[in-house]
């Protein structure tokens, strides 16, 4: 794995870094090849992490991605360059590194789209709107033509299904490194669902996505054709340093509030963080847990999904399983009445999107594809039209295997009335993986 030369794009960094790295740039230093801030005593800690990855976060092929997984257990954020290139939306919807206004508003300038006020904040995020794509991009096109005014509104058009909406409409591919994606899979074989996780987002330069963590702690890929995007992640843990004193996360991680220690009591700038930049063909991948915040340092289109796998599934499990006890303590004093625990069913899945059961038929269906492909002999056809062999149905079976193993010993009372169901998919797999 080596780091190309002529790309200064990534900074490792704790909040004591951002400082360093500001200074190395305003000198012309890349402060990628020079890592001299590292034995500084403060970096003590993300020393220790980087030791064996040798400061490699961009990575060309997909070797060095399954090399950068195995090394670091999935665990830490990456970036892929030259993912785009033959994608027809690279050449259709971009017109010499802006958005191709014209094409876009005739092809789909009708289609309803969800629209974030960058400016306003709602809660913890920005307050959201619709509008046709036609209206938004009129909007943009003329945000451009002003150069940005700082006084003006700024609008992000994010969390658009283009792909569910469009589905003859080939004009990406999943890239293979993300291939293995049960999420989507479940979801697109059965069209009575209509729901998927994946999107297009286009935002102007300066608008932002505020700090957060993914739906279902997910893994997350994000390709810009167009743009340019900062990227600040938070290794899992940290971002309890990024609440204030109601325990509240941070809306903005640039925002001086944070250095105000009556707010935010455990923030230091030496919170742990990465910071990458994102340029035209890369992807980046977000592993499960990791909060971030991200800004369009330009005009960008992206495409991103959610996705969940063998690898990060009892991540998902985990958290699905917090937000169920938060349910339960929030009802606790209802806990006599008459159904309450469909009650706490219901309100698991509002607010985590999932509840016990569909998690367990979201996994059920996974095995069953896996199963069928490795009793017929077939292979299995995923997004992006990419072929998961026997041995990726096996690997994947081990790992439901194993959480239900574990959600059967912890006699999960929500399961009762499948518990039969349960045991005998678990000695199916057992039969067919170890036959
Ligand atoms: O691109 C953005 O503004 C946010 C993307 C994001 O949060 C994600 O892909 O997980
Ligand atoms: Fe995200």
């Amino acid at each position: 794995m080596s780091m190309p030369g002529n790309l200064p794009v990534v900074r490792i960094t704790c909040g004591i870094c951002e400082i360093v790295s500001r200074k190395a740039q305003s000198t012309g230093d890349k402060l990628e090849s020079d890592t001299s801030w590292l034995k500084q005593k403060h970096h003590s800690d993300i020393r220790r992490k980087l030791v064996h990855l040798k400061l490699n976060f961009i990575l060309n092929n997909l070797q060095s991605y399954l090399d950068h997984l195995k090394m670091n257990n999935s665990a830490w954020p990456c970036l892929l360059k030259n993912i785009s290139q033959d994608w027809p939306c690279q050449k259709e919807w971009v017109e010499n590194g802006k958005p191709n206004f014209e094409w876009l508003s005739r092809k789909y300038g009708r289609a309803e789209v969800p629209v974030s006020n960058c400016k306003e904040r709602y809660f913890n995020a920005q307050s959201k709107c619709t509008m046709k794509l036609k209206e938004f991009l009129d909007y943009w096109e003329d945000y451009i033509d002003k150069k940005h005014p700082e006084e003006s509104q700024c609008f992000y058009m994010k969390d658009w299904h283009f792909p569910n909406e469009n589905p003859s409409e080939n004009v990406y591919r999943v890239p293979p490194f993300f291939a293995s994606d049960w999420i989507n899979e479940y979801l697109l074989k059965d069209p009575s669902k209509n729901d998927d996780y994946r999107f297009v987002y286009m935002g102007p330069k300066g608008s932002w996505t505020p700090l957060h963590a993914d739906v279902f702690s997910s893994f997350s890929w994000s390709v810009n054709i167009c743009g340019i995007k900062k990227w600040i992640f938070f290794p899992p843990g940290e971002e309890e340093k990024l609440k204030d004193k109601f325990g509240k996360l941070a809306y903005d991680v640039e925002s001086e509030d944070l250095l105000d220690s009556s707010k935010f009591p455990l923030y230091s700038p030496s919170v742990n963080r990465i910071v990458l930049i994102q340029e035209v063909g890369d992807a980046i991948f977000v592993p499960s847990g990791w909060h971030h915040q991200v800004w369009n340092l330009d005009d960008t289109i992206s495409f991103n999904h959610n996705w969940v796998n063998g690898c990060n599934i009892s991540k998902m499990w985990d958290a699905l399983s917090q937000c169920f006890t938060s349910v339960v303590r929030e009802i606790s004093d209802c806990k006599l009445m008459d159904g309450w625990d469909a009650q706490c069913q219901l309100m698991l899945k509002s607010c985590f999107g999932m509840n016990h059961l569909d998690f367990y038929s979201f996994i059920a269906a996974i095995a069953h594809s896996r199963l069928n492909c490795l009793v017929e002999g077939a292979t299995l056809e995923v997004n992006g039209g990419w072929c998961l062999g026997p041995n990726h149905c096996r690997f994947d079976l081990t790992r439901i295997n194993a959480l239900l193993s574990s959600i059967l010993n912890a006699d999960v009372s929500c399961y009762n009335d499948c518990v039969d169901e349960m045991k005998s998919l678990v000695s199916k797999i057992d039969d067919v993986v170890s036959s």
